[in-house]
């Protein structure tokens, strides 16, 4: 089933004739409400009447993290207080959050973009959703809560924490959709695996995952342990919150609610924008909100566009999963690695489990020095002491061949490297600890 389908399926020129009339528009808000984009448009000699075509946006300037920080709380909200009825903030762990406002047409659009992303996914009315994101600042309870019941799924407000009461719920309730992060869901399995309780014979069909990201053989082990087809699903705070894309049964790339955020894939490096099919850095420009409207802001997440028709029938852009993001890239030697090259490899071999944690450290002061801790997978590990050795042996050669970078691989006890209910924390870069 496609939830909008006049919208989900429109042909290409008629999507971005409906784009370019509202992206005008756009800019002409931003410009007349927003104190920052007044400024940042006349400073770079740019006028909201110089967008005549989709291509116009490019010679707009971009906006970053940076300077939603700076108007902090409320500064970059096109709408007066009165008109805004919700808040939410980004997950932060440092300084500031990022603040985005809502009216209630926002909460409006947004639950419907939750329920497309939802239906892509298999999700229907007849299905029991528990939803295991926190309820809170954070955009993931809330934002899938009111879609998920647009939907008519009956909702399950779980949020985070005790694992076995979730694990209780989801047998009792019979859940047939998990919502959380990949690694909760990992989590979960094992604890289940604890309580004594089979996570393949719980009722679960589908998984709505997202918020992190996890790679294609991360999926495979989701899986195979909670035996559910697991789809992803991608947002941020700054642009809406979950809602942007979502993947349909097709599972070939997540389905971008284009008729309300525009895409750009830019160079990370030059700013230039990127013909479809070339990785690089994602840029969303948002088409339709009216609290808090972002132009061409800098999300730092890599992936490639495709805009072929899908064959679920949806014509909307595909993002690739996302493999990563411009900071999270490692530097070691000189060598670019991503976590996700590293979660790839590991999800590879029968003898770890899938959890991870990536140390960075300097050797002797100077050298760099990566070293990669995986837990052992009891169930397919009988070997003695000296097989150890072997296995370490194994998946550092595999690494070194991806990554073309040497790392040293240290297995570690099961269930000892710590679990997150939200998003899993992969890498302790410690270089530039005093
Ligand atoms: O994580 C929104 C969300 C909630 C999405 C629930 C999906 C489900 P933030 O906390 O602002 O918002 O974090 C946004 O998380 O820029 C990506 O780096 C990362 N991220 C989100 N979804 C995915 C995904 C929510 N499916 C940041 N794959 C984004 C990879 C993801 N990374």
């Amino acid at each position: 089933m496609i939830w909008e389908k006049e919208m989900e399926t429109a042909g290409r020129d008629e999507l971005r004739t409906a784009q370019l009339l509202r992206l005008k528009q756009v800019v002409h808000t931003v410009y007349e409400s927003v104190p920052y984009y007044k400024e940042q448009f006349d400073s770079h000699g740019i006028h909201p009447d110089a967008l005549t075509s989709l291509d116009d946006l490019a010679k707009f300037p971009f906006t970053t993290k940076d300077a939603l920080r700076d108007n902090y709380p409320f500064g970059l909200f096109a709408k007066p207080m009165k008109d805004i009825i919700r808040l939410h903030a980004s997950s932060g762990t440092t300084g500031k959050p990022i603040v985005v406002g809502y009216t209630e047409n926002d909460l409006q659009t947004w639950s419907g973009l939750i329920a497309r992303i939802a239906t892509m996914a298999g999700v229907t009315r007849e299905d029991v959703a528990q939803i295991c994101f926190s309820y809170g600042l954070f955009t993931g309870g809330f934002g899938l809560h009111y879609g998920l019941e647009k939907v008519g799924a009956t909702v399950v407000p779980a949020s985070v924490g005790n694992t076995e009461k979730q694990i209780m719920l989801i047998k009792d309730f019979n859940v047939t959709v998990l919502v959380c992060t990949p690694s909760y869901a990992l989590y979960m399995a094992e604890v289940a695996g604890d309580m004594g309780v089979d996570p393949r014979t719980l009722p679960l069909k589908t998984g709505l995952f997202g918020a992190e990201p996890w790679t294609e053989n991360m999926r495979v082990q989701i899986e195979e342990r909670l035996n559910l087809v697991a789809t992803d699903n991608y947002g941020l705070s700054e642009i809406m919150g979950p809602g942007v894309a979502g993947e349909c049964r097709e599972r070939a790339g997540l389905h971008i609610n284009e008729d309300h955020f525009l895409v750009e894939v830019i160079d990370p490096n030059t700013g230039e924008v990127l013909p479809d099919g070339s990785e690089g850095e994602l840029v969303f420009t948002t088409l339709t909100k009216e609290g808090f409207p972002v132009i061409r802001y800098r999300t730092k997440d890599i992936s490639v566009i495709n805009r072929e028709r899908c064959a679920c029938g949806r014509t909307t852009a595909r993002m690739r999963k996302v493999s990563g993001r411009t900071d999270d890239m490692l530097i070691i030697r000189g060598v670019n690695v991503f976590p996700s090259q590293i979660e790839s490899v590991l999800m590879e071999v029968a003898e770890v489990a899938p959890h991870y944690l990536i140390v960075v450290d300097k050797k002797k002061g100077y050298l760099d020095d990566l070293e990669v801790h995986v837990e052992l997978n009891r169930e397919k590990f009988t070997g003695s002491f000296r097989d150890l050795e072997d296995v370490e042996k194994k998946i550092s050669r595999k690494l070194a061949n991806v990554l073309t970078v040497s790392a040293r691989v240290k297995l570690v006890e099961p269930k000892s490297l710590e679990r997150t209910m939200g998003k899993a924390k992969r890498v302790i870069d410690r270089r530039n600890d005093a």
